[in-house]
């Protein structure tokens, strides 16, 4: 609800190109239920899900990629990779019928994680429009 919205908004901050907390997640210094993982990105259980299937994927190499609003023509490949991997993600989670895949881009959207990543939710139907 609204002061949920307010909350999460309040959160999120601005792009400072800091580490975050999702490289102590990838060098697994803080452990997280993995759900797929390869060469270039990681999947894991968002720890606040919003539906019975969240699960963030990420680039294991941020490379700038803070925010989708800093691809470059360089993050093609990983950028395809995400998208990939949210289909095996789907696949493993029994939801290959509905599921639905988010970037949330800036404090506007609502992001409060500054390392690229896409959410991967499912499992039960998603309304439209988005909150
Ligand atoms: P956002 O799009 O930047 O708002 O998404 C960040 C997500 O990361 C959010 O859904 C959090 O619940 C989730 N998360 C997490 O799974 N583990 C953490 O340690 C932290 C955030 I901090």
């Amino acid at each position: 609800h609204n002061e949920e919205a307010a909350a999460k908004a309040a959160a999120s901050v601005a792009d400072t190109g800091a580490p975050t907390i999702f490289d102590k997640i990838i060098a697994k210094e803080i452990p997280s239920d993995i759900v797929y993982e390869d060469e270039h990105v990681l999947a894991f259980r968002d720890i606040n899900p919003q539906a019975p299937v969240h699960v963030l994927l990420i680039p294991k190499l941020r490379d700038g990629l803070t925010m989708l609003s800093k691809a470059e023509p360089k993050h093609v490949e990983v950028l395809g990779q995400l998208l990939l991997a949210s289909k095996i993600v789907a696949e493993k989670e029994g939801i290959l019928e509905g599921y639905r895949v988010v970037i949330n881009n800036g404090a506007e959207a609502c992001q409060s994680v500054y390392h690229l990543h896409l959410h991967v939710l499912g499992g039960r139907q998603m309304k439209w429009p988005p909150g």
